[in-house]
């Protein structure tokens, strides 16, 4: 299988996360990942779009050379594909809490942190916005106290002591928000501590670049 991606975009990082977590259990997927390079264009162009015709990373290629394009789609797919070790293994209502969670880093932080991000330091060249960003600034303050009382209760990760898809996916936009060197966490000191904590595993060690 192929992964379509690039290295500093949160989709394509959130799903390059999650692989590399997997194999830190132990769970060899042999994707091999292709980059597409976003800041030429590349994406938008008649080789991408025949994978992805909505011209976005990540794209999975499976073995039968049809294309998933939905970052969490990917992950689902790989969970079923490869289920020793997988990371959606608790209780039906401890899996429904994982992936709320993540639903909720993803439409209401991951949003408004990457249209801030491109308003006020587009790695994709768009044009200043201030009025932009300091919207998706104050829509950015629920989610975020919402993760930070999460946190309250001492757990290390965002789900508890194993690792979730909703790390994989909070950390790959605050990667982001580093390159467009932006701070969004403000006095949360939980937060902080978790950002920190999560960037010294080992999987973000192999995957981060910022
Ligand atoms: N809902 C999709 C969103 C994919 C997406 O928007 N990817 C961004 C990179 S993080 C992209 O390709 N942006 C380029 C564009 O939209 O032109 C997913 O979860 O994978």
């Amino acid at each position: 299988m192929k992964l379509y991606m690039v290295p500093l975009a949160p989709n394509p990082t959130k799903v390059m996360l999650y692989i590399a977590e997997r194999a830190e259990l132990g769970v060899d997927m042999n994707i091999e990942q292709v980059v597409v390079n976003t800041v030429k264009g590349r994406h938008k162009e008649p080789e991408h779009l025949a994978r992805n015709p909505f011209g976005t990373v990540p794209a999975l290629e499976m073995e039968d050379g049809t294309y998933l394009v939905e970052s969490l789609a990917i992950i689902g797919y790989l969970e079923q594909k490869f289920p020793d070790q997988c990371l959606l293994n608790g209780t039906p209502e401890e899996n429904g809490k994982a992936l709320d969670v993540e639903r909720i880093i993803d439409l209401r932080l991951a949003g408004p942190m990457g249209t801030y991000g491109h308003a006020v330091n587009s790695p994709l060249g768009y044009p200043k916005d201030e009025q932009k960003a300091a919207q998706m600034q104050a829509n950015m303050q629920t989610p975020l106290d919402y993760l930070e009382e999460l946190l309250s209760d001492e757990r290390p990760l965002l789900l508890g002591d194993r690792v979730s898809i909703a790390d994989c996916t909070l950390q790959a936009s605050l990667q982001f928000m580093r390159y467009v060197e932006v701070d969004p966490l403000g006095e949360r000191p939980l937060l902080r501590a978790w950002d920190e904590r999560y960037r010294a595993r080992p999987a973000a060690q192999n995957v981060l670049r910022w």
